[in-house]
C-alpha cells in the first residue's frame, strides 16, 4: 500500500503568529506531500518493501533496502516520517513546559528546562545548511543531536522524541534569514501532550 500525506489536524493558520499560514502550508501541501510521492516512487522498484513502516524501511542505516534506492528513501523516507512527526508535536495554544515521567526525564538529564531549551536551540543553530535539531531516546537517556538533511535518528536506532525543522523552507517566508527568531518562537507551538506520549511510547 503505498504512503498517504497525513492530513494537518489543525488549520494552516492555527500556529500564528509564530509560524505563519503560508509557510504552513507550502511546508505541508508542497514539501511534504512531494517527500511522500517520492517515496512512493522508489519503492515501486521494490514491491516487497511497499508495506513495511518507514521506520522499518530506516532501520539499521536502510539494511533492508536495496542499494539502487538507499539514498531516495533515506531522503524521501526521512522527510515523511519527520514531517509526520513535526506536524504532531506542534499544535494551537502550544507551549509551556512539560509535566509528568517527561518533565522528570528532562530534570534528571539536563537540570532544567531552560537548559534544554538552551543546548536544543544551539543544536537547532549549529546545524549548518539544511536538517533538523532533535531530542532523542538514547539507550536509557534523553540526549539533544541534529541532522543533515532529511536524516532521521532512527537511522541510528535512536528515538526521536520530537525535532525541529530547521531547513530555510520551514521559516523563510516569515523570517527570512533569522532563524534564531524561529528557533525561540517555535517553542510557543509545541503540543507537550503529543510529545509525551511519544516519550513514553519509545521507552
Ligand atoms: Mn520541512
Amino acid at each position: 500500500m503505498a504512503f498517504t500525506l497525513p492530513p494537518l489536524t489543525y488549520g494552516f493558520d492555527a500556529l500564528e503568529p509564530h509560524i505563519d499560514s503560508a509557510t504552513m502550508k507550502v511546508h505541508h501541501d508542497g514539501h511534504h506531500a512531494a517527500y511522500v510521492n517520492n517515496l512512493n516512487k522508489a519503492l515501486e522498484s521494490a514491491p516487497g518493501l511497499q508495506n513495511k513502516s518507514v521506520e522499518d524501511l530506516l532501520a539499521n542505516n536502510l539494511a533492508a533496502v536495496p542499494d539502487s534506492i538507499k539514498t531516495a528513501v533515506r531522503n524521501n523516507g526521512g522527510g515523511h516520517l519527520n514531517h509526520t512527526m513535526f506536524w504532531a508535536i506542534m499544535g494551537p495554544n502550544g507551549g509551556g513546559e512539560p509535566s509528568g515521567p517527561l518533565g522528570e526525564a528532562i530534570h534528571s538529564t539536563f537540570s532544567t528546562f531552560a537548559t534544554l531549551k538552551e543546548k536544543f536551540n544551539a543544536a537547532a543553530m549549529g546545524r549548518f545548511g539544511s536538517g533538523w535539531a532533535w531530542l532523542v531516546k538514547k539507550g536509557s537517556g534523553l540526549e539533544i543531536l541534529s541532522t543533515a538533511n532529511q536524516d532521521s535518528p532512527i537511522l541510528e536506532g535512536h528515538y526521536p522524541i520530537f525535532g525541529l525543522d530547521v531547513w530555510e523552507h520551514a521559516y523563510y517566508l516569515k523570517y527570512q534569514n533569522r532563524r534564531a527568531e524561529y528557533v525561540t518562537a517555535w517553542w510557543n507551538t509545541v503540543n507537550w501532550t503529543e510529545v509525551e506520549k511519544r516519550f513514553l511510547a519509545g521507552r
